[in-house]
């Protein structure tokens, strides 16, 4: 079985965690559908005994992530929400966690809708600086959880400052690293204790399945998330799971090819006279810029920035473009664009969306694998039709 010490990222999404099937010779992975498995009298089986507990196509997805992230334990989850709501599940009513400020609006909705009626509480914060961080830490303070590069407004913060930080104050360090992917950065070797992906993104990357996973090589946290997974029973079907594990085999290729394009486009998008910032850590305007480059392998496939006009030359774009379809996620082989402000990061209030900057004239786009001459033309027709508001 291919292991992460002795093969490069791009054989791992290919081989990691995984072999021929030994009953049949199968070279890819097959799909165990059993929800149960037979037991030679009781408790005497083959490793699986209940589909929630565990299955073998999901085994061989969270092993594949594990290797990928340079971790020891996958544990596949439901959907990205799932995910993140089964790691806070780790925690207990009164306890405190510090979140970074720009998080995917379904996140801070875990937080401020779901989890703060059972006694969790949370300080949103710029994770920039880290004296202000440590200031924020309680005596019940119990993770430090961020998203880099952030959710939809693409902050980079420092992974490796806030393990140290986490480190020192006994926080267990959680790191949202769906937007990087382990292509571009990986989140364990600089300290984190938890990665964790929305997989519905970059790692499946055809936008046809919503699934979830945390990966650590920590074995006491790994024990307690397996006992969650199967306790609070947010699991992935095998097929979605096998799906995943198909989508990982050209991680690296799409990931390749998304910075390449985002990398064009983003220096476009700057030179234009519509836009009024560009938001892309792979620009030298990026006030990250410098960490971007020396944290990330690359900036990523995602840009944002903001369109002269408002709301109404938002609407008149997002109409007109017809390769960056209009729609919610990201990720995929397909070029996405969408409006935050009323869609991803409408649980988010006014307020704070203001104070963050995700303004009514924000655009984020999804750069997918298409020709990069395409999606620029796509790009100036939404421009065209936005003109009139400007
Ligand atoms: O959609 P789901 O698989 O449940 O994943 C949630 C999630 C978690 N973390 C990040 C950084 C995310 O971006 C998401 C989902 N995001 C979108 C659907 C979106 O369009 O931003």
């Amino acid at each position: 079985m291919a292991t992460s010490t002795n093969f490069a990222l791009e054989t791992l999404c290919i081989h990691g965690g995984q072999h021929a099937d030994p009953n049949s010779g199968a070279v890819m992975e097959p799909i165990v559908l059993s929800t149960t498995f037979v037991q030679d009298g009781p408790g005497n089986h083959k490793g699986w005994d209940y589909g929630r507990a565990g299955n073998p196509t999901r085994d061989t997805l969270e092993r594949c992530i594990a290797s990928l992230e340079g971790g020891t334990h996958g544990i596949a989850f439901s959907s990205g929400c799932g995910a993140t709501t089964s790691i806070l599940l780790l925690l207990k009513a009164g306890d405190h966690v510090i979140v970074g400020d720009d998080v995917y609006g379904g996140t801070f909705r875990i937080f401020d809708k779901v989890l703060k009626q059972f006694g969790l509480e949370a300080t949103f914060l710029d994770l920039s600086d880290t004296a202000k961080v440590e200031a924020a830490i309680r005596p019940n303070t119990k993770m430090l959880w961020l998203e880099t590069p952030s959710n939809p407004t693409l902050k980079i913060f420092d992974i490796a400052a806030m393990a140290t930080l986490g480190k020192k104050a006994n926080l267990t360090v959680v790191v949202d690293n769906t937007f990087a992917t382990p292509m571009l950065q990986q989140p364990l070797a600089l300290g984190a204790d938890i990665v964790v992906h929305s997989a519905t993104k970059y790692l499946n990357g055809h936008s046809d399945v919503v699934l979830g996973v945390a990966v650590t090589s920590d074995d006491a946290l790994a024990e307690r998330l397996h006992f969650v997974q199967k306790a609070a029973g947010a699991t992935p079907s095998p097929f979605d799971s096998y799906l995943v594990l198909r989508g990982l085999k050209t991680l690296a290729v799409r990931v390749d090819r998304c910075v390449a394009s985002a990398t064009k486009i983003a220096s476009w998008l700057e030179a234009h006279d519509q836009v009024a910032k560009v938001l892309y850590p792979g620009l030298a305007s990026h006030p990250d810029h410098a960490l971007a480059q020396r944290q990330m392998k690359g900036a990523g496939g995602m840009i944002s920035f903001e369109l002269r006009g408002g709301f109404p030359a938002v609407d008149a774009f997002l109409r007109a473009t017809q390769l960056f379809v209009c729609a919610e996620s990201l990720g995929g082989v397909e070029s996405l664009a969408e409006h935050p402000a009323s869609m991803t990061h409408a649980s988010i209030p006014a307020e704070a969306r203001t104070a963050l900057g995700i303004s009514d004239g924000l655009i984020r786009l999804s750069v997918g694998i298409e020709h990069e001459k395409d999606l620029l033309a796509d790009l100036e027709r939404g421009f065209a039709a936005a003109k009139a508001y400007r």
